[in-house]
């Protein structure tokens, strides 16, 4: 029998302490900060800051817990071996992946922009997947940890919400995980891409997975 339950749309979501992760997305310097790759695609990034102090909330219960945490960090290798031409060239940007900006090579492994903000800073014991793509699960060993954890439900915070969370959860959802999905510590650039972002996702009866808020995901954990 699941442990807890959390309130959500479309329907409450049970799940277990010893089977759940907090799944937290690409909280990088690069795209919460200004002089970073989000910036230099012509974005305002204070507004993905707003999901910063709600994430700490979750993740500091996880860690009390003793609830699973997986941080995940868009980037390249330096020598950029990894990175497609065709996303270096995307957008025709100023300053594209690999070049020099206000916090190293922007969105290059080892700079300062690729790492995460100091507020969700990962401690020991905590998993990180360096993820070359959108999606946390292409081309990372993501899905191995989570098996090997016995991993069934993901509570999932991070930026961008239509861009690198939703495109997890859809990866997640068909590798069979339950994902639910914070709507105040998850952040997009666009108003409009957050909310459409969010109700995509628990369309059609939940049809990639669950939405929910930091006070639901608090009370469920602490309960
Ligand atoms: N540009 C944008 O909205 N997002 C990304 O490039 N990566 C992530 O979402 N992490």
């Amino acid at each position: 029998m699941a442990s807890r339950v959390i309130s959500a749309d479309p329907y409450e979501l049970e799940f277990d302490l010893k089977t759940a992760a907090l799944l937290i997305i690409d909280m990088q310097r690069d795209f919460v900060e200004p002089g970073g790759f989000g910036e230099s695609l012509g974005n305002d990034v204070s507004i993905l800051r707003k999901a910063i102090a709600p994430t700490k909330l979750v993740l500091e219960a996880c860690r009390k817990l003793g609830v699973m945490v997986v941080h995940t960090r868009e980037g390249h290798r330096p020598d950029l071996t990894d990175c497609p031409p065709s996303k270096m060239a995307r957008g025709r940007p100023k300053r594209k992946i690999g070049d020099d900006g206000a916090m190293g090579r922007l969105l290059v492994r080892g700079a300062k922009g690729h790492d995460i903000v100091p507020e969700l800073y990962p401690v020991s014991g905590e998993v990180v997947i360096d993820k070359p793509g959108k999606g946390a699960f292409y081309a990372t060993d993501l899905e191995l940890i989570l098996r090997n954890a016995n991993i069934k439900t993901l509570i999932v915070c991070g930026v961008t919400t239509e861009v690198c969370v939703n495109t997890s959860v859809r990866e997640a959802n068909d590798r069979g995980f339950n994902c639910v999905v914070l709507e105040d510590c998850v952040g997009s650039y666009f108003p409009e891409f957050q909310s459409a972002g969010l109700a995509m996702i628990k369309a059609q009866g939940g049809i990639f997975g669950w939405v929910s808020n930091s006070k639901n995901a608090l009370q469920a954990l602490t309960k």
